[in-house]
């Protein structure tokens, strides 16, 4: 092996792992509605997930898995987030992207009205487990 080619396999090693992140897509209220879609995906470190405020006025902040309505300002949690409100009625189509930094679940719900929007199951999981299941954190959150 050629020097040269030494060098240009040690720097794809090194590029690899931030060229290899995938990027989860989130849709914020699509058909109007108070949802997150899809409710649950499973990312790895150093993946990324971009939310895409599709309608209304909403947030997708990081929030606790028993009590999530609604979410404290900057999100709650070890690499919390908050997209802070987003208004899709006059920027339509606007994206919050975070980079995922942990394998820990983190909830995330909408901030909006109050927790409003949160009670009425505007609600995702980020790597949820079979001890904290979307569908509880679902129940936790119309129930809050
Ligand atoms: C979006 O919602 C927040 C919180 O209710 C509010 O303060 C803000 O004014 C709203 N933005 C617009 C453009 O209406
Ligand atoms: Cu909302």
């Amino acid at each position: 092996m050629g020097l040269l080619s030494i060098i240009s396999t040690a720097l794809i090693l090194i590029s690899a792992p931030l060229v290899m992140g995938v990027d989860f897509p989130i849709s914020v209220g699509l058909d109007n509605g108070f949802t997150f879609t899809p409710t649950e995906i499973f990312p790895v470190i150093g993946d990324t997930v971009t939310f895409t405020f599709l309608t209304r006025n909403h947030s997708a902040t990081t929030t606790t898995f028993t009590n999530p309505c609604p979410p404290p300002t900057g999100g709650i949690g070890p690499n919390a987030f908050d997209s802070g409100f987003i208004d899709a009625v006059s920027m339509p189509g606007s994206t919050f992207t975070t980079t995922i930094l942990d394998t820990e679940p983190h909830f995330v719900s909408c901030s909006q009205a109050a927790g409003a929007h949160c009670r009425l199951g505007m609600t995702m999981s980020i790597n949820p487990t079979a001890d904290m299941t979307q569908a509880e954190f679902f129940n936790n959150a119309v129930n809050d």
